[in-house]
């Protein structure tokens, strides 16, 4: 099975088109605005006493993301004062390379004698991500400048770790280039960028002497703790396990590692089955920016790093590679629509890094009295640790990649966004069109043309249309030549419960409409939101779409009478309420106050 890259499938209109829009015009020049500012591009002209610019270990990665952003959104439509704004920054990388290929800002600038000396430092994850920019610029622009420096620095990596064993350490400290390597191998088809990445897979957790973990937290914290093919249960900093985890699916597709892919298969399962916010956020610890135990999922200290979000659906489309597994399509959209979508400030220049369930102001102020790490009730325009803004920027403009995949005889639709795809399939091209306001409405339109094959159309997990028709969560279609296909998936709001094992979720549902999730926020409610109750029957009417793009939903609900003193006699005495519920994805856009994902029921 292969994706369908986004290169082939243009988004015409509707939901996505919008929020593409707005990264264009909107995000990508505020998130590079932010980054000069900052001085991270002024660190690429590697003249730290006359600009009084100290890099960050990882600035090169922020910059590189952001050239990746660049090279999606001109491959889709030219933007000449983009493009020119990322050349500079490629003149700089190629002028400022060292003699034997090396690329640091921070360490040829600040700390020369200790290259590859810290495990900690993420040197071979900012390659990871100059890699990943590099080869999505070549294939954008045609131009090779940054793929030459980036070749020349893997190759020199590769002498460095593989050939002479002459670093400090032997692994990534915060794994990314695993993922990187693939792209580059199947760009380059040079089998040293295949086995570095065999190399860097192979050896993790083999070396704990030169391989530390976290002082804190152990081997864990990184991934180190087992050889990755033993690894079944996702553990540590969330980020860095599903990188990992995509590197090593991507790796398994290329070698037919069974072993390999049977981790991947596990730690996919532990994730989805254990260790997911409904919102498809995971890492639920803020320390480590981690993983918690199985079902540890509180919401308000929820971590839940858009990052983390983002490359848990990287790991899902790697795992599309193997099987139509209906579960990976469906974690893709909850990703999507709400831990990622809730990453960006619907005016598109603020970023939230911490993706709570549940906001509580006053409790954030006196956390932050403590010195405690806490979630933030605004979207800052950008962090000290900014990476998670230009994810965002290469990840909305590519939503598109996860729409198709396709076998020998069969295109699987797997994502709904009105948009125009060109799949080559049994040595054929097919134009399959979708015509949809998804998720706004559950209506798909879908026009193949000159197709005779199978097509496989998912039905959305939330839904319950076609529940007769669909085989392992597809519908699926026998098309000879040209077809067309209405299908109506029907959204409507749904009450969710969570396993009672995850403590803060008992006795409280979420609502939901389609793949989004909804949150009650205290700019339409009022406060002391964690005292409202809805009623079981969970009958909502739809209000507008215009504030949000989607509707919002509307109900009674009852709370507590709050005159009686601080304690007194119970009495079960509740009084009516309208509640108004919003895409949680659009929180924080108002005025600040608070805001619950799981409400109490009642019965
Ligand atoms: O350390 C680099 C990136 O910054 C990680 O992926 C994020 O979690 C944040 O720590
Ligand atoms: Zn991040």
């Amino acid at each position: 099975m292969k994706n369908v890259p986004f290169s082939d499938v243009r988004v015409t209109g509707g939901f996505w088109k919008q929020k593409q829009d707005l990264v264009r015009s909107v995000t990508i020049n505020a998130v590079y605005d932010r980054f000069k500012e900052s001085g991270r591009f002024d660190a690429f002209r590697f003249d730290p006493e006359g600009t009084g610019i100290r890099p960050h270990v990882f600035w090169d990665s922020d910059a590189a993301k952001w050239l990746e952003s660049v090279a999606y959104l001109t491959a889709q439509q030219k933007d000449p004062a983009l493009e020119a704004k990322a050349d500079e920054l490629i003149d700089e990388i190629a002028a400022h390379q060292a003699e034997d290929g090396y690329f640091n800002l921070y360490f040829q600038q600040i700390e020369p004698e200790k290259r590859f000396t810290d495990r900690g430092k993420h040197e071979l994850y900012c390659l990871g991500h100059l890699i990943e920019a590099a080869v999505a610029y070549y294939k954008a622009t045609g131009k090779k400048k940054l793929l030459d420096c980036v070749e020349k620095y893997t190759d020199f990596v590769y002498d460095l770790f593989v050939v002479r064993d002459g670093a400090s350490f032997v692994t990534p400290g915060h794994e990314e280039i695993e993922l990187a390597l693939i792209s580059l191998y199947r760009l380059t088809r040079n089998k040293k960028h295949l086995e570095l990445c065999r190399f860097f897979l192979d050896e993790r957790a083999r070396h704990p002497d030169r391989d530390p973990g976290a002082a804190r937290l152990g081997m864990k914290y990184n991934q180190s703790h087992l050889p990755v093919r033993e690894q079944r249960t996702a553990v540590g900093h969330a980020v860095r396990a599903c990188y990992l985890y995509s590197g090593m699916a991507d790796f398994a597709k290329e070698t037919g590692d069974k072993e390999m892919e049977e981790a991947c298969r596990a730690l996919f399962d532990d994730i989805v089955n254990t260790k997911l916010y409904i919102t498809g956020g995971i890492g639920a610890c803020h320390v480590g920016e981690r993983f918690g135990a199985a079902y540890y999922l509180p919401n308000d200290t929820a971590y839940a790093e858009t990052c983390a979000g983002i490359s848990l659906a990287m790991f899902a489309s790697r795992m599309q590679q193997f099987s139509s597994d209906v579960r990976l399509a469906d974690t893709i959209e909850r990703v999507y629509y709400n831990n990622v979508l809730s990453g960006l400030s619907q005016d598109g220049e603020g970023f939230f890094y911490v993706n709570p369930l549940e906001l509580a102001p006053q409790a954030i102020k006196v956390m932050q009295e403590n010195g405690q790490p806490v979630p933030r009730s605004r979207r800052p325009k950008i962090f000290s640790c900014s990476c998670c803004p230009p994810n965002i920027t290469r990840m909305i403009p590519t939503f598109q990649q996860y729409a198709y995949t396709v076998s020998e005889d069969t295109v699987y639709v797997h994502q709904f966004l009105d948009s125009e795809a060109t799949v080559a399939v049994g040595g054929r091209t097919v134009t399959l069109r979708q015509e949809t306001d998804y998720p706004v409405s559950g209506k798909v339109k879908l026009t193949v043309k000159g197709y005779t094959g199978k097509l496989a159309v998912r039905v959305p997990s939330w839904s319950s249309e076609y529940a007769e028709e669909k085989k392992d969560g597809y519908l699926r279609f026998d098309v000879a030549g040209d077809a067309e296909i209405s299908l109506d998936f029907k959204p409507a709001a749904e009450l969710i419960a969570a396993d009672p094992r995850v403590s803060d979720d008992c006795g409280r549902v979420a609502v939901c409409r389609g793949p989004v999730v909804y949150c009650l926020e205290e700019a339409d409610n009022g406060p002391m939101l964690r005292d409202v109750r809805i009623s079981a029957d969970g009958i909502f009417a739809e209000g507008p779409s215009d504030e949000f793009g989607l509707p919002v939903l509307l109900t009674e609900g009852w709370r507590s009478e709050s005159e009686g003193g601080l304690y007194r006699p119970y009495t079960g005495s509740l009084k009516k309420v309208p509640l108004r519920f919003i895409p949680y994805q659009a929180f924080a856009n108002r005025e600040e106050g608070e805001m619950v994902v799981w409400v109490l029921v009642k019965e």
